[in-house]
Parts: C-alpha cells; structure tokens; sequence
C-alpha cells in the first residue's frame, strides 16, 4: 500500500453517524491498551495521527480515517479496562456488535492480542461476532518486543489455543520496531480483494 495521504474523518458511536459506506473499510479491534492506536500509526507511517494513550480506555468512539481516496481505516474502542464507567462498559458490546453487522463495506477486521495476556471472555465474543456476521479477521499479536525472542513461539501457542485460531494465522508485530507491518499490509491486501 502506498501512503499518499491519510485525515481523520469523524467520530460516531451509532450507523446513522458513520460516514457514507462509500469505501472499502478495515477495522481494528481489542481490549484496551493493546496497541490499535499504535498499530494504525505505523501501518499509515504517522507518528500520532491517530491518539495513542498510556491511560487505557481514551478511545470510546468509533474513529474514521480516511486514506488515499479510496479506503476507511477504523479506530474501535477497546474493551476489557477496568476503570472504564459502568455505563461506557454497558454501550462498547452494541456499539461494536452494530458496527460488525451492518457495516456493508467492511472488509476485514484486525484483531490485536497481546503477547503477554492470554485471550479473555471479550476477546472471545468479539471473535465470535467476527464469524456471526462473517467479516475475515487477520488476528496479530502486538508488543513482541516485550518479552524475550525465545519466549514468543510459546505465547503464541498459548494464544491460539485459547482463541481456537492457527497459530500460522497470527502476525507477530511490535510498534516499536516496526516487525510485522508489511506483513499485515500484505493479508489486508489479500482481503480487499477477495471480494
Ligand atoms: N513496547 C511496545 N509498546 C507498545 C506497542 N504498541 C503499543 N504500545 C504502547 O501501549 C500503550 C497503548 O497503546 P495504544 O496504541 O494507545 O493502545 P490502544 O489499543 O489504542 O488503546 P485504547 O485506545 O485505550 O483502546 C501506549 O503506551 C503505547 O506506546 C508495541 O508494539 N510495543
Ligand atoms: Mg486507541
């Protein structure tokens, strides 16, 4: 993919907000903190286009970047924080459960896990959305750089058992060094054209 000019379109939390399904879209899900934030910057070559936070939770909206003239690159907000207000915990399932079942021009949705968590109960309702309304998920594995090369393969494992996934099917990724990132532009490809 060619990076020729990215902006952000505009928040929503409901279809009625979303801009116009004029374009083909990809997603980007997973609990807070995890690195979507991160992730889209690198993959988009923006040093903070897209906010990152070290408190987790920031992103409560659904946030539209708009890149070149022809794709949407999503921002969803992440689940799973704790500090998060009842009320925000209560509107992440619908909002995120509606976005995956009527967005007509979804694509494909990147998946984020952390190399030091195994996968949790949210993790697992989203990948069950995923197949419920049969949009292709390309699963990564974020922050490899935190924990020691030889240690990975394991966590790896340990991740795909618990999500049912192949562990082939996952890309090992780390914001910090960028490992990963051509990869996950080529399995996106592939999705925008498997149409
Ligand atoms: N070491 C390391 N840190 C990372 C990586 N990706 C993200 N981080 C850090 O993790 C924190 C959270 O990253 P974000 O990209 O804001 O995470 P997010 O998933 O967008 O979080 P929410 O918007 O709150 O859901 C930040 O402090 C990032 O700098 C990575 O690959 N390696
Ligand atoms: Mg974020």
């Amino acid at each position: 993919m060619i990076i020729k000019k990215v902006e952000f379109v505009k928040s929503a939390t409901r279809p009625s907000n979303y801009p116009p399904a004029e374009r083909s879209e990809i997603a980007f899900a997973g609990r807070s903190n995890v690195g979507k934030s991160s992730l889209l910057n690198v993959l988009i070559e923006r040093k903070n286009l897209v906010r990152t936070s070290s408190t987790p939770g920031r992103t409560q909206l659904i946030n539209f970047f708009a890149l070149n003239d022809d794709l949407y690159l999503v921002d969803l907000p992440g689940y799973g924080f704790a500090r998060v207000p009842v009320a925000v915990k209560k509107q992440w399932g619908p909002m995120i459960r509606t976005y995956l079942q009527t967005r007509p021009t979804l694509k494909a949705v990147v998946m984020l896990f952390d190399i030091r968590r195994i996968p949790q109960q949210e993790d697992l309702q989203l990948l069950d959305w995923l197949e419920e309304f049969d949009v292709p998920t390309v699963p990564v594995i974020t922050k490899a750089d935190k924990i020691s090369r030889n240690r990975r393969a394991r966590q790896v494992e340990q991740i795909a058992a618990a999500t049912g996934l192949d562990a082939g099917a996952f890309t090992l990724f780390s914001a910090l060094n960028r490992q990963g990132r051509d990869e996950i532009w080529e399995r996106l490809e592939v999705a925008l054209e498997d149409d």
